[in-house]
């Protein structure tokens, strides 16, 4: 595998959720297929799970890791063609990406969607710019449209908590203060696609995700409704799609152990950061039901064996 950019670039989900599953009870049994490489990990947005597993999931592989933060520390870079660069930008992307091929052997990117223009956040400028400029693997850590270590990560959760062959699953929109990008959601989306689950997203009016990435899959907009006989409930807010970046904050979305009790016992997930009370009451995530700990264990996982394909590949 050469970059990692979407879960299109998964190969077999069902051999990698097993590949993953035997990683996880024995993560240091390639300890040694990563020794004298070194992945470089840039953020232009924060983090906590991404930043640590992928960290953790590289030492594991016993790579070496170098990690920069481009939020005041780095930079600010350009990515037009042909751009006077007399404006704020100080540094071209053509040239930040072959630098740092030559410092790193893999790249790992973080790059938010802005939410201001749509166009250009699914155009996946940085992440497709990074690829085109630089020598060496890249992989995505979340970028404008999809967070494909995450919806590993959720397929590897899912797989270790079924009881059934065909879970049904509810993607949730949720509320909050503000207005969060649909990468988690559309990468989520494509996931439960190729996954035998029976896939169902609630949201309210107007927060439909792009048409392009959920296909055939039924929308239900009463929330209640999607709950019933749920064995997984998936939270997650997106600000809109059809108007660009416009959030809603409607108190009746909240995850709440009413609604929960609508489920078939329901375990309760979301990639965190979550904002407590707002999206989901204490009673919920607190809950035994809650798996988020456990999701965000998994996150090492998804990023090791992505890493494992690349260097077996190398
Ligand atoms: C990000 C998102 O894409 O929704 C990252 C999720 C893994 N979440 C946030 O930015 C939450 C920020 C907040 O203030 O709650």
């Amino acid at each position: 595998m050469e970059n990692y950019f979407s879960i299109q670039d998964i190969d077999s989900l069902s051999n990698w959720i097993d590949e993953a599953t035997a990683m996880k009870k024995k993560p240091l049994a390639n300890k040694t297929l990563g020794i004298d490489k070194t992945i470089g990990l840039l953020f232009f947005n924060p983090s906590l799970r991404t930043r640590l597993s992928t960290q953790k999931a590289a030492l594991n592989l016993g790579m070496n890791v170098i990690v920069m933060n481009f939020t005041g520390e780095g930079w600010s870079l350009e990515y037009g063609d042909g751009t006077i660069m007399d404006q704020g930008n100080s540094e071209h992307v053509k040239e930040a990406a072959q630098v740092v091929s030559q410092y790193c052997d893999v790249l790992a990117i973080r790059a938010f969607a802005k939410l201001e223009n749509r166009e250009e956040d699914y155009s996946e400028k940085v992440l497709k710019n990074f690829i085109k400029y630089t020598t060496i693997p890249v992989v995505n850590m979340e970028s404008a449209t999809g967070h494909p270590l995450q919806a590993l990560t959720d397929a590897i959760t899912i797989a270790e908590y079924r009881k059934t062959d065909k879970p049904k699953v509810v993607l949730s929109w949720a509320p909050h203060p503000k207005a969060l990008p649909q990468a988690v959601a559309n990468s989520f989306v494509e996931m439960m696609q190729r996954t035998d689950a029976h896939f169902v997203i609630t949201h309210p009016v107007g927060f439909e995700l792009a048409s392009q990435i959920t296909k055939e899959v039924p929308i239900d907009y009463n929330q209640e409704n999607a709950f019933k006989d749920a064995d997984f409930i998936y939270v997650k807010n997106w600000s809109s799609y059809a108007d660009y970046g416009k959030t809603l904050e409607d108190n009746s979305w909240r995850i709440t152990d009413e609604k929960m009790k609508l489920t078939n016992n329901a375990k309760f997930m979301h990639c965190l950061p979550v904002r407590r009370n707002v999206v989901v009451d204490d009673i919920v995530i607190d809950s035994e039901n809650s798996i988020v700990i456990e999701q965000a264990n998994n996150r090492t996982y998804a990023a090791q064996l992505v890493l494992k394909k690349i260097l077996e590949s190398k």
